[in-house]
């Protein structure tokens, strides 16, 4: 069966041999599997940390874990009672239809909505819906947020970001094309450094130090390039991009694995400086589609 629903997590398989398990907690991907173009052997295209929990305690450490309606800590007033980057991540996700079954690609829709959890923290109307598509070489990952009010003025102000754990080695990771950027840098320790805006000068960003970087205004496309491979990701709606990867801090991360840090970089579209403002009735959709290969093999 190319979509298996399990009890904790869905499971999609390409004819083609590409697999992604999704997990319904937080609406998760935590594996993606797929082959180089031309050859035959999957390889695992996310990392996640083998002390992470997917049991539903904690958001999971690794994979693609999804940021909504709040980035970081909170800083909208109407966010104040969330945590760290919000509930999407740790609230269980439905699996609401298979969106589409075929060669071109494989497709499920999970959905999250006001609960007795949610509306006590964040007591907007909204709709939920993530749509995961595993194509051969290829995953994309939609997220459509609708404002359910029907009250007209009654407008959703959110973040939202797509929190890719990107399975590479880190210090030989490059990427690209950041260059001339306005770029906002959190491992600045005073609230008034990492409030100044810095511009990137590299034509490709290595991480070979502790890196936590939110670039304003990217191109939403990248390319993430290391020796041996390489992936590129496209996305639409999600206007910056974040890199992160902790280095010798990824220590005080308790569910993060020894050494964890030097097998990922997180490369994290999204919607993260200001907030998009949705109104009565809309809905957005922030996209990103995830490649295997360098930019050059599809030149
Ligand atoms: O997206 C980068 C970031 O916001 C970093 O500042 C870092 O703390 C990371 O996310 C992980 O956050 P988490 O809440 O999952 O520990």
């Amino acid at each position: 069966m190319p979509v298996s629903n399990l009890h904790d997590r869905v499971v999609l398989k390409h004819p083609k041999g590409s697999i992604v398990e999704i997990l319904f907690y937080g609406a998760t991907v935590i594996s993606w599997r797929a082959a180089d173009i031309g050859a035959s052997e999957l390889k695992e295209r996310l990392f996640v940390s083998s002390k992470a929990f997917t049991d539903g305690s904690k958001p999971v450490r690794g994979g693609i874990p999804v940021v909504f309606p709040c980035f970081g800590a909170p800083t909208h007033p109407e966010h104040s009672k969330l945590g760290q980057h919000g509930f999407a991540r740790n609230e269980v996700w439905s699996l609401d239809s298979v969106a589409m079954d075929n060669e071109a690609g494989v497709s499920v829709r999970l959905t999250l909505e006001p609960s007795h959890k949610i509306t006590p923290i964040f007591p907007k109307p909204f709709h939920l819906s993530y749509v995961v598509t595993l194509a051969e070489h290829q995953l994309s990952t939609d997220l459509h947020v609708k404002n359910t009010s029907g009250t007209a003025g009654d407008s959703l102000e959110f973040q939202a970001l797509l929190h890719n754990y990107i399975r590479a080695p880190a210090d030989q990771v490059q990427v690209a094309p950041l260059q001339h950027l306005q770029y906002y840098d959190k491992t600045e320790t005073s609230d008034q450094a990492r409030a100044l805006p810095k511009v990137e000068a590299r034509a490709a960003v290595d991480i070979i130090r502790y890196t936590d970087s939110v670039y304003e205004d990217a191109p939403q496309n990248y390319e993430v390039a290391w020796p041996e491979g390489g992936l590129k990701i496209r996305s639409v709606n999600l206007k910056d991009v974040v890199i992160w990867n902790p280095q010798e801090e990824g220590r005080k991360i308790a569910d993060m694995e020894e050494d964890g840090w030097k097998h990922y970089i997180c490369v994290e579209p999204g919607f993260v400086r200001g907030f998009v403002k949705l109104e009565a009735g809309k809905t957005w959709i922030g996209q990103q589609v995830i490649s295997v290969g360098r930019l050059v093999e599809s030149a």
